[in-house]
């Protein structure tokens, strides 16, 4: 009996052809907002990429050192616009290297990017139809970064995201209360703004936050700044939430979008405020958020490059930092500022490797991990997963003995390095005892495995 093949391909076609449909439809589909923050909530820990034309700049004018971080050297060393505008025409960062970067900060345990696409300086890092002043055209770099680093992203399996900077320091509408337009009394009087922003938002600013959205793929986080001046209006903020999850409905945006209100402890007046996490810089909270937030911080001083800044926090703190936001129910936003080659700095590489080998070997205890159920113990935190405790242990106990929470109720103890070891437990009235090595198995943060008693 001949066997045509045909019944079978049209059969494999039209599966191929409905599976493709099915996903595509899946990806747009409008998610609740807790499966649309599912992702975020169980990554935990993202990098974040501080990089424009100030990075040629490197904070440094001469003999002056701007102070804090460098990507203000506009600003901080007094550039005038034209005087500025040269550093974007030298842009051309022949080492960049977008496969490179992701592989970096995906061997570090991070799942997702954000990358400022302009920064206050106002030079975008995409091929802009809105504004010329932008990689493409004005740099003699021509490539489009930002559709480099998204591809990149998509190819390693890390969510793409973007930071975009309200204020604007290149364009005479944007320019806000500081630089170069500064006004004394706008600085004081915030009811003081210039009336050609609204023209700003609804023909530049949104345009372009429009065409990022719309040529790079899907957009795991919006990441706004600047939301600071006077003249961007909580109106404006409902309003750009609302046109950025009408092109791509599940993209989560930061507070900022709405003047950085909403998930910020005693400012977040329920439904009052847009945004879908808070965002506290160079800090973590004593307590954790009772909403979805992200530290972000600098590894140095600066969140742009800045060469003179040596105050590289350790790789153990960093370690240590990441555990303390995991165990309060955040996620940590890690910077590195690249330089004008398209370079990550040494150190930065340094404490990126360092955090990886610790994220191999403990990440269980950190991904999809929810906030510690129990008060911090004074030898490190807490944090849990289901029916599991983990116990991370930044000062390992000489005495061989670790005491935890009374009320925690032990099924099974272990080393997460060592699952097959059950560990003696012993519990009082006061603590739980538990027998550990004498010596700490990690140099940098230990974890002990609790399964709980039902
Ligand atoms: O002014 C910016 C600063 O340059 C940097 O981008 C940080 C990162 O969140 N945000 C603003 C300062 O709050």
């Amino acid at each position: 009996m001949k066997i045509t093949m045909r019944p079978i391909v049209f059969a494999i076609v039209a599966l191929l052809t409905f599976g493709n449909v099915f996903s595509q439809r899946k990806k747009d589909m409008k998610l609740t907002d807790d499966q649309r923050m599912e992702w975020w909530r169980d990554s935990k820990f993202g990098m974040f990429i501080h990089w424009g034309a100030y990075s040629i700049v490197g904070g440094e004018r001469g003999t002056k050192i701007a102070g804090g971080g460098a990507e203000w050297a506009m600003d901080k060393l007094d550039y005038t616009i034209e005087e500025y505008e040269k550093f974007p025409k030298m842009f051309n960062p022949v080492l960049f290297d977008a496969d490179a970067w992701v592989a970096m900060a995906k061997d570090a345990g991070m799942k997702y990017i954000v990358i400022t696409s302009k920064h206050h300086e106002g030079f975008g890092l995409w091929d802009s139809k809105v504004s010329d002043y932008d990689v493409m055209d004005t740099s003699p770099f021509k490539r489009d970064i930002i559709k480099e680093l998204s591809e990149a992203c998509k190819k390693q399996g890390i969510k793409f995201c973007f930071y975009y900077s309200i204020v604007d320091w290149h364009h005479p509408q944007a320019q806000g209360n500081l630089y170069p337009n500064y006004n004394i009394s706008q600085h004081d009087d915030p009811s003081v703004v210039n009336p050609e922003f609204p023209e700003y938002y609804e023909n530049y600013m949104k345009p372009q936050v429009g065409e990022l959205l719309k040529n790079y793929g899907d957009v795991g986080v919006v990441w706004f700044d600047g939301d600071w001046i006077s003249d961007y209006t909580t109106e404006m903020g409902k309003d750009l939430y609302k046109y950025i999850r009408d092109i791509q409905p599940n993209t989560i945006v930061n507070n900022r979008v709405d003047k950085g209100r909403k998930g910020m402890e005693g400012m977040d007046m329920e439904g009052e405020f847009a945004g879908d996490f808070g965002t506290p810089e160079q800090e973590i909270p004593d307590t954790g958020i009772d909403s979805d937030w992200e530290a972000c911080m600098t590894m140095n001083g600066s969140w742009g490059y800045k060469p003179s800044d040596n105050n590289w926090k350790s790789s153990e703190d960093l370690i240590q930092k990441l555990v303390d936001i995991v165990s309060k129910g955040g996620n940590f936003l890690l910077n590195i500022g690249p330089d004008g080659f398209g370079r990550f700095p040494s150190e930065s590489i340094r404490r990126l490797k360092a955090m990886g080998e610790w994220t191999k070997k403990n990440g269980e205890a950190i991904y999809g991990a929810s906030a510690s159920p129990f008060e911090k113990p004074k030898w490190g935190r807490y944090t849990k997963k289901g029916n599991v405790i983990y116990a991370h242990v930044f000062d390992w106990p000489e005495t061989g003995t670790l005491k935890l929470h009374k009320d925690i109720k032990i099924k099974k103890a272990t080393l997460l390095t060592d699952p097959n070891t059950e560990l003696e437990t012993l519990a009082t009235s006061r603590e739980v005892l538990v027998d550990v090595p004498v010596l700490a198995p990690d140099a940098t943060v230990s974890v002990v495995k609790i399964e709980l008693a039902k």
